[in-house]
């Protein structure tokens, strides 16, 4: 008798376990293999099929796929006031592959002004287009050190971050760029190389690099300095908003990857 009811108690949990079993399966099952959601993002970039030539003209077929984004944003202003569109226009796309970064970015400046020689010299003086870049998304400040980069890439195509000796630095050789002229219109075309927050003045571009694939996220910045006939950082155009009032307060994007926009890159 005992071991009838031990038996039919056994059953019973039997049964039992199969069924929760089961309803886990099923429920893993409802997301078919390699199906990611993707997070949140300013912007989705596209993979590219095909290799890109860097040669600023955009006739890839990814820059066809990728949309714009809007470098509107108004950081800093030598007056208090926005720029005319003729002084100043920006906007940005963004692709990649698994080894590098691509980015096209689309300006409309009345003068272009490059005074210092010297790319080390006060180079978000004079007109340069800035990328910055935190591959892994972790915020945090980024002065000093490499838990993210903030280029200026200079008309010349140098380009300039602060090393963890707080000095100015070239790292040209993290990019090609080549850019195209139409009037006061240029395409300035990139292909960058994306290093971890490991990366070192020592090691250089032998320092570890991001693994770039589908729905990685990066914290990113797309902005302009533009200098015209006063020789200076007259506005400071930007992708994202960044709050507090024009000047000082929303230049905050060179010290920290807190205020960066979010970059996502995708398969399709
Ligand atoms: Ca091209
Ligand atoms: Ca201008
Ligand atoms: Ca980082
Ligand atoms: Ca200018």
């Amino acid at each position: 008798m005992i071991k009838t009811v031990f038996y039919i108690v056994s059953l019973f949990v039997m049964t039992c376990l199969i069924t929760a079993v089961a309803a886990g399966c099923s429920k893993k099952s409802s997301t078919e293999p390699g199906e990611t959601t993707l997070p949140e993002a300013d912007y989705y970039a596209p993979k590219t099929a095909t290799a890109m030539d860097i040669d600023g003209l955009a006739d890839e077929p990814v820059w066809q796929e990728a949309g714009w984004g809007l470098m509107d944003q108004l950081w800093i202003s030598f007056d208090g006031l926005p720029a005319s569109a003729s002084d100043f226009t920006g906007r940005y796309k963004i692709a990649w592959d698994e080894n590098k970064l691509y980015l096209l970015f689309e300006i409309t400046d009345d003068l272009y002004s490059d005074r210092r020689a010297n790319p080390l010299t006060q180079y978000w003086e004079d007109d340069c287009v800035e990328f910055f870049i935190d591959e892994d998304a972790s915020g945090g400040d980024h002065t000093y050190n490499f838990n993210a980069f903030a280029y200026h890439v200079a008309l010349d195509y140098q380009a300039v971050d602060l090393g963890t000796d707080g000095s100015p630095h070239l790292y040209t050789d993290h990019m090609t760029v080549f850019r195209t002229n139409q009037g006061t219109k240029t395409t300035w075309e990139m292909a960058l190389t994306v290093f971890t927050s490991a990366y070192t003045d020592v090691m250089g571009v032998n320092s570890p690099k991001a693994v770039l694939k589908h729905g990685k996220l990066m914290g990113y910045l797309c902005a302009y300095c533009d200098s015209d006939a006063s020789g200076n950082r007259e506005h400071f155009y930007g992708s994202n908003y960044i709050p507090g009032p024009v000047g000082e307060a929303r230049n905050l994007g060179w010290q920290t990857a807190s205020v960066f926009g979010r970059l996502v890159l995708t398969e399709e």
